[in-house]
């Protein structure tokens, strides 16, 4: 889909500010792809969707989320959990958006999970850093995703965890999978990086 044409369908669902924090992910998913070698047109597509549930009523996301194949733990779990897996299912279902990669982008921007893919890695930290984000914390990260996108990421769902259990609010289990699959995989680089020395 051309950029235009998704700006616009996206729009239609939300605030101005979250289309300028919108267009403020695409601009940081498409320079981070150019860094660390990602499609850029499939970064510029999935961030343009990432947030295209937002503003739905929680109603219907719930509904989404309980008959459409997503884990029914969500629920349980706070409501801001929930506008990742239902965006990707209306970017799919009312966009026509179809490539499974841009998709599981979508789904995984909010909580991560092990195992993310490169454009996964792209659209989850662009959401973190993109210019629009002023909070403590965040231009360590912009800093640090100049060179790595692996330790920034990390270093993105360290604050966010950090964040969350400082209200006391809870976590997400598939966010601490994100956490601990990154520090493991961020030590055997380590180790392999050792080897070849
Ligand atoms: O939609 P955005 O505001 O651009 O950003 P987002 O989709 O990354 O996060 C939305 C909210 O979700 C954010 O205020 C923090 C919250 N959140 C992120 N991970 C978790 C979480 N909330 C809970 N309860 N558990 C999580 O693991
Ligand atoms: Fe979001
Ligand atoms: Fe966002």
């Amino acid at each position: 889909m051309e950029r235009e044409r998704a700006l616009k369908l996206v729009k239609e669902q939300l605030t101005e500010h979250r289309y300028i924090h919108t267009i403020g992910v695409m601009e940081t998913a498409i320079i981070l792809a150019q860094r660390f070698c990602g499609n850029e047109k499939k970064a510029e597509l999935a961030a343009i969707f990432h947030d295209y549930a937002k503003f739905r009523p929680k109603e219907e996301m719930k509904e989404i989320i309980l008959t459409q194949g997503f884990p029914e733990d969500l629920i349980e779990f706070n409501a801001e959990l929930w506008h990742a897996p239902a965006g990707a299912y209306l970017a799919k279902n009312e966009a026509g958006i179809d490539d499974p990669e841009v998709l599981d982008a979508i789904r995984y921007h909010t909580s991560g999970r092990a195992g993310m893919s490169l454009l996964e890695k792209i659209i989850y930290l662009a959401d973190y850093i993109e210019p629009g984000r002023h909070f403590p914390g965040v231009e360590e990260v912009r800093e640090v995703a100049e060179r790595d996108l692996d330790e920034a990421l990390l270093q993105a769902v360290q604050n966010t965890i950090l964040f969350l259990m400082k209200k006391k609010q809870s976590v997400y289990p598939e966010t601490f999978n994100t956490y601990n699959d990154l520090v493991k995989n961020i030590k055997e680089q380590a180790k392999n990086a050792e080897k070849e020395k």
